[in-house]
């Protein structure tokens, strides 16, 4: 035994014999203190080094090494799960083929990323694969079309109302998502310049020239898709690439198809989950995929509402993967049980199943859907049968437990089933609007004159919504009165008076005016569009407003949502355009995506 402080002797040849760096420990003892703080100090920073590098997200690179242009790579096989189907396209350059797996393993969990042995891999490759199309696939290449601005005074009085918005959006948000038009300044929510996305088409068909150069110009030079921020798949998709791919189509300019294919690789990681359903939210910059901060599940409409984005970029390059990440979600929702054609608002990416009890609804998170299965079957020239029958199924669905007559005046109205499709609520959003002009646009392509009858019926009590109030503005959501006594048929709650500036009911009556060619639509198109002009025009732009329910207490929300200049204005100009047809847009020849981008409709 030895006590603090004793001296211990030590046989040190003996030891040097078996611990022969213990000629180091006296080479350390002869240093001086400073050698000694040096050395001591490089170690540390070594040491540092090392760990922050190992603790490095992979995707984000090497220090020194600029990632900011990387995509994933097949060669990658670290950072993501990988499966490439063959596919050769001129705009892969050196950053290699888009990424998406598909973990089949119902027991994945989130996280666990291992690449697919080959024979999943050719199955997934089938699954999502439409029949016809395997390598010999034919890239659809756009030729510039012509529109020669507005022929009639409604018309040009649509595209003041653009030039002002846009005016407001030069001066004090150029470049950011959205104007803020009250206190002159802006706001960003992606960072992904989504009003100058969402107007590019708008600005095309109204024939402004010189504003779509600009705009061009600018995201020639400034548009970036590797930014640190995580953005909604459904949103960027319906939004940018949904944007892009029109300006594509409209202008045959290939640097929007560039821009867009950047974006398809980096959102297919979100698709890396057990059964396809994508996460809701990504990085773009890491590729990291995620649940939102307030919900593990994703968005029933949010996931089947990037089909005819995610087809049409396949069309265009010939990369397979973004068509099939889009079927595959299809294909599998397709396959789950449903309640007569209706579906729940949330889906878990984890096992793929719908969340029990979660509401039913036409409105917020629900919508889309039921757009899509019409429209993805519309775009792949009536050829993929499961997507008719689910859309005839829920709209017989949507008669039996969703549509009723409110009290007294028997408007029919779209209701919401709570508590997993137990109990009925005669509330319906504002988003529930888009119905009347899918069902019309449904007519056009063979589907029963009776979805016209209800489109009719739904149109008219959807503008009704706007002209009780007294801004003749609808609100964002309206309840409806089941007693056929009652005062008035609709009630709105003072935290539901507000209008977003949304586009549902004008989108609609565009597609009412285009089938029937009546032109009372035109007249309730007009007046709400100087309902518009009255209480949301403000000095640098249109604001959304807080309430609907007075006119001197609107409350400005000071927000011009990209949406009013994508698709409000878009479809004001087109109702007003000779016969609803504007130019070459043709409701034959192309598909309006659900942020009201015209999209080519295929043959298969
Ligand atoms: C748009 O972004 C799209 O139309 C989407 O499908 C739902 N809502 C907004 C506009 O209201």
């Amino acid at each position: 035994m030895f006590g603090y402080g004793d001296r211990v002797s030590y046989d040190t040849e003996a030891l040097r014999n078996i611990y022969p760096q213990k000629s180091l420990w006296r080479r350390w003892n002869s240093l001086s203190r400073f050698q000694k703080n040096l050395i001591s100090l490089t170690m540390v920073g070594v040491f540092v080094c090392v760990f922050i590098f190992v603790s490095m997200d992979m995707s984000s690179g090497l220090p020194g090494v600029n990632m900011a242009n990387r995509l994933p790579d097949w060669r990658d096989q670290n950072i993501l799960d990988l499966s490439y189907p063959n596919a050769s396209n001129k705009f892969l350059g050196p950053l290699g083929p888009p990424v998406v797996g598909f973990n089949k393993d119902e027991s994945v969990k989130r996280g666990d990323i291992r690449p697919l042995s080959r024979e999943e891999e050719e199955e997934q490759i089938r699954v999502g694969e439409i029949p016809q199309k395997k390598e010999d696939q034919v890239v659809s290449k756009p030729k510039k079309l012509m529109f020669s601005g507005p022929k009639n005074e409604k018309q040009e009085a649509v595209v003041s109302a653009f030039r002002h918005a846009w005016k407001g959006y030069s001066e004090y948000a150029w470049g950011h998502d959205h104007l803020k038009p009250v206190s002159r300044t802006y706001n960003d929510w992606f960072t992904l310049k989504l009003t100058m996305i969402d107007s590019l088409d708008t600005i095309y068909i109204m024939g402004l020239n010189e504003e779509f150069d600009k705009a061009k110009a600018h995201l020639q030079s400034e548009f970036r898709l590797d930014i640190n921020k995580d953005v909604n798949v459904f949103e960027t998709t319906i939004r940018v690439m949904g944007g892009l791919l029109s300006a594509y189509h409209l202008s045959g300019d290939e640097f929007f198809l560039e821009k867009a294919l950047d974006l398809g690789n980096r959102l297919m990681p979100a698709f890396n989950t057990a059964w396809g359903v994508p996460w809701a939210d990504i990085n773009l910059n890491t590729l990291k995929p995620h649940p939102p901060s307030w919900n593990s599940d994703s968005t029933t409409s949010e996931v089947t509402t990037i089909q005819l984005e995610l087809r049409d970029l396949t069309r265009c390059t010939g990369i397979n993967t973004f068509e099939n990440a889009g079927a595959k979600v299809s294909e599998h929702i397709h396959t789950l049980q449903k309640k007569d054609g209706l579906v729940p608002i949330f889906i878990s990416p984890m096992n793929g199943e719908f969340r029990k009890h979660s509401t039913i609804t036409l409105g917020a998170r629900g919508d889309s859907y039921y757009e899509y299965l019409l429209k993805q079957w519309i775009q792949t020239g009536m050829t993929v049968d499961y997507l008719k029958e689910d859309y005839i199924d829920s709209v017989s669905g949507m008669v039996k437990h969703l549509f009723k007559r409110s009290g007294p005046s028997g408007y029919l109205f779209v209701g919401e089933l709570a508590s997993g499709g137990s109990d009925f609520r005669p509330k319906m959003d504002h988003l529930v609007c888009f119905l009347p002009g899918t069902l019309a646009l449904g007519t056009l392509f063979g589907m029963p004159q009776e979805h016209l009858r209800l489109a009719e019926e739904l149109i008219h009590t959807c503008y009704k919504t706007y002209a009780i109030q007294p801004t003749g503005l609808a609100p964002e959501i309206t309840h409806f009165n089941l007693q056929k006594d009652a005062d008035s048929d609709f009630v709105v709650k003072s935290n539901d008076a507000h209008n977003l500036l949304r586009p549902e009911t004008i989108e609609g009556l565009w597609y009412m005016y285009y089938v029937t060619k009546n032109t009372t639509y035109q007249d309730w198109a007009w007046e709400i569009f100087q309902a518009f002009e009255k209480y949301t025009k403000v000095t640098h732009g249109y604001t959304s407003i807080g309430n609907v329910k007075s006119t001197t207490q609107t409350k400005p929300l000071d927000k011009m949502e990209s949406f009013f200049l994508g698709e409000t204005l878009k479809y004001l100009y087109l109702i007003f355009a000779d016969n609803g047809v504007e130019g070459p847009l043709d409701l034959n020849k192309f598909v309006f995506n659900t942020e009201a981008h015209p999209l080519p409709i295929y043959n298969s």
